[in-house]
């Protein structure tokens, strides 16, 4: 008997949920330092209110995994208060008038614990989602990303966050070289450049999904929506 899995309207074509529940959903660096005045993204000279109009959207998404009751990873782009996880090429790179460690508005710039590099409020990680500190741009880089995944046994990966052409695309190259099905969230990614997030979005889909699927935030939800694994496995 043949047998139909479920899939989700996509670029460059669609993406076949699993038959088991093995997906999660990735929310990237959705700190106060990327989105709000006086963090890093600011100092590097960036218009950060560009990133804010993906949050309604995201939140949406948020919520239709929660119901779903599927597992939720959250990161963070952070340094240890002494630096000691930061090589000084980072320090240095960007020449900004607020480096990394330095005092800003919100706290230390990109210091793990200040006020600035906490996840927006309003999309505050809730109890038994994951949240990864990550020193580099990739989430796999220095954390315990990839045993989380395992040990869940986790195979299909949503991606979201900022920035598109950063630390998202970051992970999901990486991701995709340790064999993971990604999907980036069209509409709960942004860039400070808005011709990079459509780059980043045309090179995932190009050569037939080179790296992976797009789509957007209502394809996901109707596809997750309509998706009867046959086995829960977290
Ligand atoms: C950057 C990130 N852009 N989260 N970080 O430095 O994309």
């Amino acid at each position: 008997m043949e047998v139909r899995l479920a899939s989700i309207s996509a670029q460059p074509y669609d993406y076949e949920l699993p038959e088991v529940s093995q997906v999660a959903l990735v929310v990237i660096d959705m700190q106060r330092d990327f989105l709000e005045p006086g963090g890093f993204g600011d100092a590097l000279g960036n218009d950060v209110t560009r990133l804010q109009a993906i949050v309604p959207t995201l939140k949406r998404l948020l919520d239709g995994f929660r119901t779903l009751q599927l597992p939720i990873i959250h990161t963070l782009e952070c340094h240890q208060p002494d630096l000691s996880d930061c090589p000084p090429s980072k320090i240095k790179r960007g020449r900004s008038r607020l480096t990394i460690g330095a005092e800003g508005p919100m706290g230390r710039i990109l210091v793990k614990g200040e006020p600035g590099n906490g996840i927006i409020a309003e999309l505050a990680p809730l109890p038994g989602e994951f949240v990864i500190h990550k020193p580099g741009k990739g989430a796999f880089y220095n954390t315990e990303l990839a045993t989380i995944l395992q040990q869940h046994s986790i195979t299909h990966l949503f991606i979201t966050g900022v920035t598109t052409e950063v630390c998202v695309q970051t992970t999901m190259r990486e991701a995709n070289d340790r064999g993971y099905e990604c999907l980036m969230v069209e509409d709960c990614t942004e860039s400070y450049f808005p011709e990079f997030k459509q780059a980043t979005l045309a090179m995932v889909r190009a050569q037939g999904g080179i790296v992976g699927w797009t789509a957007t935030a209502d394809q996901v939800l109707k596809g997750l929506e309509q998706w009867k694994p046959s086995t829960v496995l977290v």
